[in-house]
């Protein structure tokens, strides 16, 4: 049985089209229904398009996505200056392939199974079929010899497809989210198929150096393939191919943010925060969208002990914690949602005073100067999740910061602890060292506080998501020169040194020679 369904076989027109061509599961803008029934469209939040935005319009191409409703497929339009391909999900295929196999599925795979992943081979249809779309499309919409730059797990299967039928086109795709330990990713029941779909691509991008290792074990493993260094070889029809996988680690558009947190009206907003809420000495924040990655339990129950024991409370500080909605529809989330709301309630029963709330909680979405209003009303950013591939939140507090003060409590689990030395790095599950770093980190002096937000300031405003996507193109390209992927990235596998062609993978799987294809893994669908 092929590992992935041979594409149908409608040949694609190419000729005319996009020399750049970004492929996402996301459109960067949400359909509005009007009142008088027509429709317009808006700039959505979240990380990818935080990211990708200022890239787009500053390369220009098009963007293909889905528009994140079940119906019709929108088609090419513009919006905002941005020319955009509108995919479709039938409901059947939201339920399956989005709620099901990419945030049921893998979602909680890649994130160390924090929670269970579910299995269900229906799901993964529906993930083969919309994939085969997505790359569908890109072929359509791509010029000859076009870049395609793909994203994240909802697409891993893109890159093989698309090069099923476009050999012209350079592939890059670049996965936001971590890329698992061998261990937890054999689980999955299509493992073989996923790291040969990714396969197809030029140039791999993950966040973390980690998450490269991890995926070049996973080819060894679970395809037999063989890896140098950072490289896999792979055999094809136009006889072997390189394809490399490394860390880029992502950014945000810092000196954008920067000035955003620098105008009057936001930071007249953040006084007005503080004042509404006490005027307290200290104010604690933490940013997240409502996940179970993001360890928003750990730091709640971290806060609340705080409280009980005497060591913190209002007046002194307090904390917001913006919890923006997300996949409410996803079991897990649902019932993330009604743990962290007994939480807060409890921890607000217990200690509020009227006009005196420990926790403000707030589970809604805000434009992007209220959040420079919160990052800069916050003395203490609480950054705490279990697993991240990078975290962007914690970039923009440091961002806004632009004077110096501050403190940013870090996960040493988020692909942001590899470049935020100044931060105060925790192990969130260790509940008794978050409550004394938390501690630590409001009771840092300003000397040493400045001190450690200058240096993260620096990586923040040198690194920022333009050097990234430059970086990461370059790379694809093959035009990287220096600039390629920074010293240290390249995802060879540390506890084995490289892996040469033809040698034993350290963990004891023999390798096989460059091009061959075994199947240690039976297909399951
Ligand atoms: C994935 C990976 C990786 C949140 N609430 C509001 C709002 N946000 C913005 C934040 C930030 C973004 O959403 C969240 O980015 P994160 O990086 O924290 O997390 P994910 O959404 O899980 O993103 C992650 C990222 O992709 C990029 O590669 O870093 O590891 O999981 O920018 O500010 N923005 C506005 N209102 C909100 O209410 N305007």
């Amino acid at each position: 049985m092929p590992s992935i369904p041979e594409p149908d076989a409608a040949t694609v027109e190419t000729g005319a089209g996009h020399d750049f061509v970004v492929v996402a599961s996301r459109l960067p803008v949400d359909r509005v229904e009007e009142p008088d029934g027509g429709t317009s469209w808006r700039a959505s939040p979240g990380g990818l398009v935080t990211a990708l935005e200022p890239v787009m319009r500053e390369a220009g191409g098009v963007w293909i996505g889905w528009s994140g409703d079940a119906g019709p497929e929108p088609g090419p339009f513009e919006a905002d200056g941005l020319d955009l391909v509108g995919m479709g999900l039938s409901a059947e295929e939201v339920q399956d392939f989005y709620e099901g196999f990419c945030n049921a599925t893998l979602w909680p795979l890649y994130h160390d199974v924090i929670a269970p992943p579910q299995f269900h081979r229906h799901w993964w249809d529906a993930y083969v079929a919309v994939n085969r779309r997505f790359a569908q499309a890109a072929a359509t919409y791509a010029a000859r010899g076009a870049t395609v730059w793909i994203h994240d797990y909802q697409l891993q299967l893109v890159p093989q497809m698309l090069r099923q039928q476009r050999a012209d086109v350079r592939i890059g795709f670049f996965n936001h989210i971590p890329f698992p330990g061998y261990e937890i990713f054999a689980q999955l029941p299509w493992r073989r198929q996923v790291v040969e779909g990714l396969l197809g691509a030029d140039l791999l991008g993950f966040q973390r150096r980690a998450d490269a290792t991890n995926f070049l074990r996973a080819c060894r493993r679970a395809t037999g393939l063989t890896t140098k260094g950072s490289t896999v070889r792979v055999g094809g029809p136009a006889g072997p191919r390189d394809v490399h996988a490394a860390a880029f680690p992502i950014s945000i558009d810092s000196a954008g943010l920067s000035q955003i947190a620098q105008r009057e009206d936001v930071r007249k907003r953040t006084r007005e925060i503080r004042e509404v809420l006490g005027q307290p000495e200290i104010v604690l924040l933490g940013v997240d969208r409502l996940d179970y990655t993001k360890g928003i339990l750990h730091r709640l129950k971290a806060y609340g002990e705080l409280l009980n024991e005497g060591r913190l409370g209002p007046p002194q500080a307090v904390l917001v914690q913006v919890a923006s909605p997300s996949r409410e529809r996803v079991e897990a989330y649902q019932a993330l949602r009604d743990e962290v709301e007994l939480i807060v309630s409890r921890i607000n029963g217990e200690h509020a005073e009227v006009g005196s709330t420990p926790v403000h909680y707030l589970h809604q979405s805000y434009p992007r100067e209220e959040m420079a209003a919160l990052y800069l009303a916050a003395d203490v950013m609480l950054v705490t999740p279990l697993r991240d591939g990078m975290n962007l939140v914690a970039k923009e507090y440091v961002a806004c910061r632009n004077d110096e003060s501050g403190a940013l409590v870090l996960s040493e689990f988020t692909g942001a602890a590899d470049e935020l030395g100044g931060a105060f790095l925790v192990n969130p599950h260790d509940i008794e060292g978050l409550k004394d770093t938390i501690v630590r980190a409001i009771a840092v002096s300003p000397a040493e506080a400045r001190r450690r937000m200058r240096s993260m300031r620096r990586r923040v405003r040198e690194h920022d998501v333009a050097h990234w996507a430059q970086t990461f193109l370059s790379t694809l390209n093959g035009d990287a020169g220096d600039a390629g992927p920074e010293a240290g990235t390249l995802g060879g596998d540390p506890d084995g040194g490289t892996s040469p062609y033809g040698n034993t993978d350290p963990d004891g799987h023999a390798s096989t020679s460059p091009g061959a294809s075994p199947s240690p893994d039976a297909a399951v669908y």
